[in-house]
């Protein structure tokens, strides 16, 4: 059976909509071009806050070589940093789902053009556009089902994310610095070429103008947005977050009343484990090893700091007031007095991600960083961590390790 040339997707005629042009696809580009190099700059920023130069314990991402080259100590200042970066880079990660998917299908014909190459430069070209487009659903599709899903992929997200968005960004770049100039001087002319190859030669009739599809583009853009950003906050705002769901049981009200990621059933804690005979803290350092009860923990001078949980999932908390033991003062009980080095974190926990966590010597170090016991006033219940959990200031919420059981200070 032969298919007439105009049914098939190659053919100029296959393609109807009279909205596609230039100036669409231009729009939406320019669009795109600002928010995705904040989206790559929030995205390494993340990276680097999660402590992945501590590898293999934080990361274990193979043969990151130069790619690394950015990785820096993560400040505590300001303490709400990683709140206001990571709830940036997943908001608009999302808000600008609608334009990527609109400018996908605004040049969707380019993708069926024949002869497939007309030349190297040309076929380096459509080589690039194919990094770029399976970049672009890559990246964005690990990360959405990341913070939608719970963790589909635990562990193994970072690399896939961490290469995905080279790569993606890689194309992205070559093919800004061949298209922002085109796509400036479609803007700026007074009318549309009328034999540019995104133009249908036999569109249909128009059922919505141009104008509107950017509004159904913007709209949808607005809808995500709406929809999401309210989770970086507490109260009545978070309760528009409808689009986000964010793992554990719904916060309530009190003093712990705020969101919890893994519950403690979850995580599989045994309260048999945590009980004030059997938990002992583990702490080992140049001097040795020291075990602390509850009540020892208790015993030391307790310090105060107000400071949120901002989770890689992009959610987040507002300040809550932490009160425990300083992480310095529990290094200089095993031989750090002056020097706080790194730490590495382990929890109760046997299975699962996140059950254990490396801190960098300048987040030891800060007086705000604490072994948590209770917060807003109460002992630590047992789903944010009881006995004992980590608070560091501005740093992700993997890294405030839950359920502690050991903590080795310096060299491994
Ligand atoms: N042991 C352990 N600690 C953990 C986790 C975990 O799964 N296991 N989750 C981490 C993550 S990803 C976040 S965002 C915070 C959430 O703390 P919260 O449940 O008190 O809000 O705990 C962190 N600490
Ligand atoms: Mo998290």
């Amino acid at each position: 059976m032969r298919v007439p040339a105009s049914r098939l997707p190659s053919a100029p005629g296959f393609w109807r909509s009279p909205l596609r042009g230039p100036r669409f696809t231009s729009l939406l580009g320019l669009v795109l071009l600002v928010g995705l190099t904040v989206l790559f700059a929030t995205g390494l920023l993340s990276y680097a806050a999660y402590n992945p130069g501590l590898d293999p314990v934080n990361d274990k991402t193979p043969d990151r070589g130069i790619l690394g080259f950015y990785l820096f100590a993560w400040p505590t200042d300001p303490h709400w940093l990683y709140r206001l970066t990571q709830g940036v880079h997943v908001t608009l990660g999302l808000t600008l789902v609608p334009v990527l998917l609109a400018k996908l299908w605004s040049v969707v014909p380019r993708l069926f053009t024949l002869p497939p190459a007309r030349s190297l430069a040309h076929a380096l070209e459509r080589v690039s556009l194919l990094l770029l487009v399976g970049g672009a659903l890559f990246t964005f599709g690990t990360g959405v089902l990341n913070i939608q899903l719970d963790y589909v992929f635990p562990g193994s997200f970072y690399p896939l994310h961490f290469y995905g968005a080279w790569v993606f960004f890689a194309a992205f770049v070559a093919h800004a610095v061949l298209k922002v100039p085109v796509a400036l001087r479609n803007l700026r002319a007074l009318r549309e070429e009328r034999d540019d190859d995104l133009i249908s030669p036999r569109p249909d009739p128009p059922t919505v103008s141009r104008r509107g599809a950017l509004w159904v583009v913007g709209g949808g853009s607005l809808l995500m947005f709406a929809t999401n950003a309210g989770r970086s906050f507490d109260g009545p705002l978070r309760e528009t977050a409808v689009l986000s769901p964010h793992g554990g049981p719904e916060p309530g009200h009190g003093p712990g009343g705020f969101q919890i990621n893994k519950t403690a059933r979850y995580a599989g804690i045994d309260p048999a484990e945590t009980s004030e005979d059997a938990w002992r803290l583990v702490l080992t350092g140049r001097t040795g090893t020291v075990r602390l009860g509850r009540a020892r923990l208790l015993g030391m001078e307790q310090h105060s700091a107000a400071l949120p949980i901002a989770c890689v999932e992009g959610w987040s908390t507002s300040d809550q007031w932490w009160r425990g033991v300083r992480l310095r003062d529990l290094a200089a009980l095993v031989g750090f007095e002056d020097d706080p080095p790194d730490v590495f974190v382990e929890s109760l926990q046997r299975r699962g991600a996140f059950r254990s966590g490396a801190l960098r010597a300048n987040q030891v170090a800060d007086p705000r960083s604490l072994l948590a016991l209770s917060v807003n006033g109460e002992a630590l219940s047992a789903d944010h961590g009881h006995p004992a959990r980590i608070i560091v200031p501005a740093a992700p919420g993997v890294l405030n390790t839950k359920w502690v059981a050991r903590m080795t200070f310096g060299d491994r």
